[in-house]
C-alpha cells in the first residue's frame, strides 16, 4: 500500500525514518536539551532497540547525533531499553541509568549505569559502559522478566543519598510496584524492602517521580532533589502495560520511611491521566534555564504495522509540556513549552462569533493542515439549565461516555468545538469538543472533553477509538477554553487551560496537505459563542536532517 507522505508530521519530534517508542533521559547540559529515544535502526517495527539521541538548543529545532546506546555488553546484548538521566550537582556530568535485556527469550531484565566519555561536551556524543554493569540485578523474587525502566535518581538523607525506582510487578494479579534503591555512587545500589508504593493495577512501566510546588508562581517547577514540604508535594506516574495508559497520582513522599501516599486514597483507582488519548511511557525532567518541569511521552501509530512498513518510519513524541500542580492541588496542569509559539506563521482570528444550535463555521485564510488553534467558548450561563442529565451508570466512566454521546450526537450544551483536518465536504473531521452535564443536586455541572474521530477518514483499516476525560472546571459562568495542535495525522488538544488534555493519531484520507480544513461547530441546543479564536498556520523546525 502506498501512504501519502503528506501525512508524515512537520513539527512533532520524529527521526528521519524508522520505528520510535519511549523517550529515555532527557536533560539540560552546558546550554543544549538532550533527547534520546528507544528506535529500532533497521525498521519500522519494534526491535533491536538502541538509543538514539537529538540535541536541540529549544526544545523545537533537532539535530540528530549516533546513537548513545547501543547492544555491546553482557548486560544489554539483546536490547538497551528505557531509562533516566541524573545530571550530578557541582558539575559532576550526567549519568545514565538503564535497563538491559541479557537473555533473549525470556526478556530477563538488569539495570546498567552509563557515564558520557567527556563530560566537557556539551553534546555528549560518546557514552561509556562500565565494566561493572550490571549494577542492578533482580534478586529476592522479583520477576526477572517484569522489572525495568530506572527513573532519575534525586538526594535524601543518609550516606546512600541517592535514590531511583524501578518499575516492576508482583503476585499473580498482578500488583504494579516501584521499588526503591539507595545508593552513594551510581555502583552499588541496594534495595529498600518495602517498595516506594504498589496498586493493584497491572505491571508498572517507566515510573516517574518527582516534586511539585504547591502554590509557588503558576508553570514553576522543582529540582527533583527538593524535599517534601509544607509547599511541595510529589508526584508518581505509571505506565500500565495492560491498559497502554499513563496515570499518575499526587501526594505525600516520607523520606525516612521510603513510602510514598497518594492524597486520594482512591487515586489508584480514580486514575489521573496526563493524557487521555495516544500518549504513553512519558517521562519528565526538570530544566534549570527556565525552571520548570517538562514532560515528553510518546505517541505510536493507529494505523496498521503495514502501513508503518510502508510509510517508512512509526511513532511520534508528543510536543513537550510543561507541567505544574493545579493551585487545587488534586491534579496536575500542562500547556505546550512556549518555544513551540516560535513556530506560528500566519493567522487568522474570529471574534465574538455566534455559532447557533446545529450550526458550524469554516475559519478560511490560512492552511490548517499544520496548525495552532486557541479558542475560548461561553455559553449564557442561563442556558446551563438545558443541559442533558448524565446518565448515573456513565457518570465515572468518560470513555464510555463519549463513546455513546459522539460528535454527531445532538445535545443541550454542546457538543461544541473544533472539527479539524477536516474535508471540504466534511466527510472527513476528527471533532475536539466538550458536552456538559446537568449537576446532580448541589453540584457543579460536569464537563466532559472528547476526541471523536470516527469520521476522521474514508480508510476502513484504522483503529480510531473515541478518547474521553471530565474537565474539573467550574463552568456556572459559560467560559471554557482549548487549545489544538493540529499536525498532519495528529491532534494534541489541551482543554481549560490544561486541565485535560487528549492527543490523537488520524490518517486522513482527504483532508490532507491543502485540503484539511479547520470548522467551529456547535451540535447542542444551546447557541455557544466564540470569544475569540486565534489559528496560525506552523513552519516546519529543523527536525533530524528530515
Ligand atoms: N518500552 C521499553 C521498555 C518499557 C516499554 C522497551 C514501555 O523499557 O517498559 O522498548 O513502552
Amino acid at each position: 500500500s502506498i501512504v501519502n507522505p503528506l501525512l508524515r508530521t512537520g513539527y512533532h519530534f520524529q527521526p528521519p525514518k524508522n520505528w520510535i517508542n519511549d523517550p529515555n533521559a532527557p536533560m539540560y547540559y552546558k546550554g543544549w536539551y538532550h533527547f534520546f529515544y528507544q528506535y529500532n535502526p533497521k525498521g519500522a517495527v519494534w526491535g533491536n532497540i538502541v538509543w538514539a539521541h537529538s540535541v536541540s538548543r529549544d526544545l523545537i529545532n533537532w539535530v540528530a547525533l549516533e546513537p548513545a546506546l547501543r547492544p555491546s555488553i553482557p548486560g544489554d546484548r539483546y536490547g538497551c531499553w528505557s531509562g533516566s538521566a541524573t545530571v550530578l550537582p557541582d558539575g559532576g556530568g550526567p549519568v545514565i541509568m538503564y535497563t538491559g535485556v541479557d537473555h533473549p527469550d525470556i526478556n530477563y531484565q538488569v539495570q546498567n549505569v552509563a557515564y558520557p566519555k567527556n563530560v566537557s561536551d556539551p553534546l555528549l556524543r560518546e557514552w561509556v559502559k562500565p565494566s561493572h554493569n550490571p549494577v542492578i540485578v533482580p534478586e529476592g523474587g522479583i520477576n526477572a522478566t517484569q522489572f525495568r525502566d530506572p527513573t532519575t535518581a534525586w538526594r535524601g538523607p543518609g550516606p546512600e543519598q541517592w535514590r531511583l525506582l524501578v518499575g516492576s510487578a508482583a503476585g499473580s494479579s498482578p500488583r504494579g510496584v516501584a521499588y526503591v534503591y539507595r545508593s552513594r555512587d551510581f555502583r552499588r545500589w541496594r534495595r529498600v524492602r518495602r517498595p516506594l508504593h504498589s496498586a493493584p493495577t497491572g505491571m508498572w512501566e517507566c515510573p516517574d517521580f518527582y516534586p511539585v510546588s504547591k502554590g509557588g508562581a503558576p508553570r514553576a517547577g522543582l529540582e527533583t532533589s527538593v524535599p517534601p514540604g509544607p509547599r511541595v508535594k510529589h508526584v508518581l506516574k505509571n505506565s500500565l502495560d495492560l491498559r497502554r495508559y499513563d496515570y499518575y497520582t499526587v501526594g505525600t513522599y516520607h523520606p525516612r520511611a521510603e513510602r510514598y501516599v497518594p492524597d486520594d486514597p482512591a487515586g489508584d483507582e480514580h486514575r489521573l491521566r496526563y493524557d487521555y488519548g495516544n500518549f504513553y511511557a512519558s517521562k519528565t525532567f526538570y530544566d534549570p534555564a527556565k525552571r520548570r518541569r517538562i514532560l515528553w511521552g510518546w505517541a505510536n501509530e493507529s494505523d496498521t504495522a503495514a502501513d508503518d512498513v510502508a510509510k517508512g518510519w512509526a511513532g511520534i513524541q508528543a510536543i513537550p509540556r510543561t507541567v505544574w500542580l493545579d493551585p487545587s492541588g488534586k491534579q496536575l496542569l500542562q500547556w505546550p513549552i512556549e518555544e513551540v509559539e516560535a513556530l506560528r506563521a500566519k493567522s487568522v482570528t474570529l471574534k465574538n462569533r455566534v455559532i447557533k444550535a446545529g450550526h458550524h463555521v469554516e475559519v478560511t485564510g490560512i492552511q490548517t493542515a499544520q496548525a495552532d488553534v486557541e479558542v475560548s467558548f461561553e455559553v449564557s450561563p442561563s442556558a446551563l439549565a438545558g443541559a442533558e442529565t448524565l446518565d448515573p451508570a456513565l457518570a465515572y466512566d468518560a470513555e464510555r461516555l463519549c463513546g455513546v454521546k459522539r460528535a454527531d450526537v445532538r445535545g443541550g450544551v454542546g457538543p461544541f468545538g473544533l472539527w479539524v483536518l477536516a474535508s471540504a465536504n466534511r466527510k472527513e473531521r476528527t471533532a475536539v469538543f466538550f458536552r456538559v452535564f446537568k449537576p446532580a443536586a448541589g453540584d457543579k455541572p460536569v464537563v466532559l472533553m472528547c476526541t471523536d474521530p470516527t469520521k476522521s477518514s474514508q480508510n476502513p483499516n484504522l483503529y480510531r477509538p473515541t478518547f474521553a476525560g471530565f474537565v474539573d472546571t467550574d463552568i456556572s459562568n459559560g467560559k471554557i477554553s482549548l487549545r489544538s495542535l493540529i499536525d498532519r495525522s495528529v491532534v494534541e488538544s489541551f482543554g481549560a487551560g490544561g486541565k485535560t488534555c487528549i492527543l490523537s493519531r488520524v490518517y486522513p484520507s482527504l483532508a490532507i496537505g491543502k485540503d484539511a480544513r479547520l470548522y467551529v461547530f456547535n451540535n447542542g441546543r444551546a447557541h455557544v459563542k466564540v470569544s475569540r479564536l486565534t489559528a496560525w498556520e506552523m513552519k516546519k523546525p529543523v527536525m533530524n536532517g528530515a
